[in-house]
């Protein structure tokens, strides 16, 4: 009621009670050695590194947690308005070692772990990555909370609590893909906390009857529980700490007594099972759609949960309505939750009682939606039919929203039926299909791309008739970031103390404005300085060799130049162009003499990347690899010049490992198909080169660092309509159009890496169609690298390339991201909390 005495009994004994952090090593090690105690019930004579790492690590929780209350104190005290971030991946990763380093603790920790005899980087590597995501977009929603916590800002991640992350991803021995489950759930994840007192119920199936003024009322079906889990995010070099709140469905009666009682068991547990598959498993596709009902059960349990607790929220400030949008901006992040805009119409309008023209006001001052890709696969659509048996109000809401919508583009434009066809959010068709991205456009305040050129695609091609009928103030740009904190100082602690020491000034200020590492650049030409930035590079390119030989059992000549692709295996990404290009590089040494070979620039060539195990091509593109490896590692005459390896499993662990020792890394999308990348950022941040096409935010960073420190290739977004027009209306056999390209490809199918029958279907994707152009694009690729290799043997000039590569990447912060986010999107202002 508000008017209760608080605290309950004696207001001394619980402030006698309160604790404090445990922030200097005397208490580090006495909570330690309690948790081990007490939380493991476990003894100091049988202790592993997996039991030390988890009393570590609820120590470093208790810490961060008295911050996460008064971060939540502070937000429901002052009531700022606060900004939710609803993405359907989070790829977190490693937990621990960012927070001690956010936290400030880390010599701390380490000097207390090593007293009870432990080495805190061996304990470090005991923590299971949360991969929660799939590739980039998870990523980019993991680098947004860490710097909305880092920059203050009032906002909440909300997810889904997948007992399986993204699978396994092991290589059998003819070199194909293999998956297994992530069970990474199956020990103790001390990061995480359970809420009880949180559950809400989530309705799916049933029916729906309209009673008066658009109204409805919705029952029957089946009801699942929502349960909440929140996971803390620390902020860095301040005590604010954000949350992510992640669900878990769970029946909503144990089990159907009924049945139970019958003695028919089976039957019995059968709706428990139905509800506990629906958080079960992370849908491993990636710039796809896959048009599951049991996807589609996932976004509204997770949107509904969300918002439930949202509202809930919101209201406890007893203010009407009309005042939501001045508390709460929520961020759509990519058409995965769509289903949120009408969620909330049906909570208002049918159980709130707020008449519909109010409810959509206040559903579009909201609302704001990133879109992520112009892939059309990627594109989200769903089945009438499938829809209105699991949703059927919502679907009743869409009609209604679409009707009025589209009267109102009927007076705009009147007698124009194509564009009402166009713009319709349902699309006709056997069966009919409801367009998300649509839905997600009209339900919102603002629409934003990730990078410039793909805000610019967006308003040309998916929005267009979008941006006639709003104008174009309603469509920007935000260019995608990544938090300097994980992707610099954490997995690259030689360079981030060279850069702390050169430009003397405290880490924590260029950390926080990532601008200040300019501070470096007249330092680019200082042999002295160089000789150190080199040695940061060989280092870390040692310690990526001896994880290669602890896992693969191989030596790698870290003596080479490293050479890095590591992303999703995507046709659109063009993995294909790298390891034909690979090809092309082996055949090419095989005809030198060995004198020759002596001037040729030694490389080594990584790939790691999971493909969606759905995705057949990608699939062969993995083999392909693998077995290219095979031969090209095995054989003498080159093995000094050439070195090719596809490391399995990727995730944001490895990537922490690959970033830092790169001196050059590929992003290579056909013009016009990666909306931004983000990786890209981080190996340029860690003063790898860059080679790329002139796609995504690849065209931001040539600009930021110079495009004489990028080498760009390839066609222009521009021309990718034509050529792809005369492939299939005029093709000209590869033969004449790339002479390079067509004799990799005959050698992959005369059996030169294995059965060359096995790669038919990958080699006639190019061979016809091309449709993402490599016949194109081949020749200006190998000449890129060719001039790589030239830069890359002059080491005083390419070290100068890669220090001012760094030093102006100050744009791709996150915290530069976020900040736009919450300026001109959400309006949204920093809260310190004290
Ligand atoms: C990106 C996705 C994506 N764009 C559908 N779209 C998914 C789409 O499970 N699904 O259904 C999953 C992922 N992911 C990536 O987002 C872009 O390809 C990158 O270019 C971009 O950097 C990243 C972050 O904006």
């Amino acid at each position: 009621t508000g008017k209760e005495k608080w605290p309950r009994g004696d207001e001394k004994v619980w402030k006698d009670g309160l604790r404090a952090a445990d922030d200097d090593v005397p208490s580090i090690t006495k909570s330690i050695v309690h948790h081990v105690q007490t939380s493991l019930s476990r003894q100091a004579y049988n202790l592993d590194d997996l039991g030390a790492y988890q009393a570590t690590a609820l120590s470093a929780k208790d810490n961060m947690l008295l911050n996460w209350n008064e971060t939540q104190l502070a937000y429901t005290r002052k009531q700022p308005k606060r900004a939710y971030y609803l993405c359907i991946e989070y790829l977190m990763g490693r937990t621990f070692d960012n927070a001690l380093l956010n936290l400030g603790l880390k010599d701390q920790y380490h000097e207390g772990v090593g007293k009870l005899g432990f080495n805190l980087e061996d304990l470090l590597t005991q923590e299971r990555d949360a991969a929660l995501g799939n590739g980039g977009l998870g990523r980019l929603a993991a680098c947004y909370l860490d710097s909305s916590s880092s920059q203050e800002l009032p906002v909440w991640g909300y997810s889904l609590r997948y007992k399986y992350g993204i699978f396994q991803q092991l290589i059998a021995p003819d070199g194909s893909q293999l998956e297994a489950p992530d069970p990474w759930l199956e020990h103790l994840n001390p990061f995480e906390i359970p809420r009880y007192d949180v559950q809400y119920e989530i309705r799916f199936y049933g029916q729906a009857e309209r009673t008066a003024d658009g109204r409805a009322v919705w029952s029957g079906g089946q009801e699942v529980l929502a349960l909440a889990y929140d996971v803390m995010i620390p902020g860095y070099g301040t005590k604010n700490t954000n949350n992510l709140r992640l669900w878990e469905s769970k029946p909503k009666r144990g089990f159907d007594l009924q049945s139970f009682n019958a003695g028919d068991y089976e039957r019995a547990v059968e709706a428990s099972n139905s509800a506990e598959a629906i958080t079960s498993v992370l849908y491993p596709n990636d710039n796809t759609t896959f048009g599951k009902e049991l996807r589609l059960k996932q976004q509204y349990f997770w949107t509904a949960a969300s918002l439930a607790d949202i509202i809930r929220r919101f209201k406890s400030l007893e203010k009407p309505f009309s005042a939501l949008p001045d508390y709460a901006a929520i961020q759509l992040n990519d058409t995965h939750p769509t289903l949120a805009i009408p969620e909330l119409m049906r909570i208002l309008v049918d159980e709130e009682e707020v008449p519909w023209n109010s409810a959509w006001d206040i559903v579009t001052n909201t609302f704001f939606f990133t879109n992520h890709t112009v892939l059309p696969e990627a594109l989200e659509k769903w089945p009438v039919p499938l829809f209105e048996h699991l949703l059927p109000r919502h679907l009743q809401i869409i009609y209604d929203i679409n009707m009025t919508f589209l009267q109102s583009v009927e007076k705009k434009f009147p007698g124009d039926r194509e564009r009402l066809s166009r713009m319709s959010l349902i699309e006709e068709g056997f069966p009919k299909q409801i367009r998300m991205a649509y839905l997600a456009i009209i339900g919102s305040r603002k629409v934003n791309g990730v990078a410039e050129l793909h805000s610019q695609l967006l308003k040309a091609t998916i929005c267009k008739d979008f941006v006639e009928f709003y104008g174009i103030s309603k469509f920007g740009n935000v260019t995608n970031g990544v938090t300097p904190r994980r992707w610099l100082d954490q997995c690259n602690p030689g360079l981030s103390a060279l850069i702390t020491e050169t430009l003397k000034i405290p880490k924590s200020e260029w950390l926080k404005d990532l601008k200040k590492l300019e501070g470096l650049i007249k330092y680019a030409d200082d042999p002295q300085f160089q000789k150190k930035w080199a040695a940061v590079k060989q280092t870390n390119k040692e310690r990526l060799a001896q994880y290669v030989e602890a896992t693969l059992g191989v030596k790698v000549n870290a003596k080479a130049m490293f050479d890095v692709q590591v992303k999703r295996l995507h046709e659109y990404k063009r993995q294909t162009l790298n390891i034909f290009g690979v090809i092309h590089r082996y055949f090419t040494l095989k005809a030198m003499t060995p004198e020759e070979r002596k001037k040729a620039n030694p490389r080594v060539v990584f790939f790691a990347g999971k493909a969606a195990p759905g995705y057949y091509i990608a699939k062969l593109v993995i083999r392909l690899i693998v077995n290219v490896a095979r031969v090209v590692n095995a054989d003498p005459d080159t093995k000094d010049y050439l070195e090719v390896y596809f490391l399995p499993d990727y995730s944001v662990s490895l990537a922490e490992l690959l970033v830092p020792a790169s001196n050059i890394s590929q992003h290579i999308s056909t013009a016009g198909t990666e909306a931004s990348g983000t990786s890209n950022m981080k190996f340029c941040l860690n003063g790898g080169l860059l080679v790329g096409t002139v796609d995504g935010a690849n065209i931001e960073i040539g600009e930021e660092i110079g495009e004489e420190n990028v080498f760009f290739f390839g066609h222009l977004t521009e021309a990718v309509e034509d050529l792809r027009y005369q492939h299939t209306y005029h093709p000209v056999p590869i033969e004449q159009k790339c002479p390079a390209l067509a004799h990799v490809l005959n050698e992959i199918s005369a059996g030169k890496f294995g059965d060359g029958q096995t790669y038919e279907p990958l080699l006639n994707t190019v061979r016809h169609h091309d449709h993402y152009l490599l016949t194109e694009d081949f020749q200006s690729y190998i000449d890129a690298l060719k001039l790589v290799d030239e830069a890359y043997l002059n080491q005083t000039t390419w070290l100068k390339k890669s220090i001012i590569t760094c030093a102006k990447m100050g744009k791709f912060s996150s915290d530069r991201a976020i900040l736009d986010y919450a300026e001109e999107y959400w309006s949204i202002e920093p809260l310190k909390v004290e």
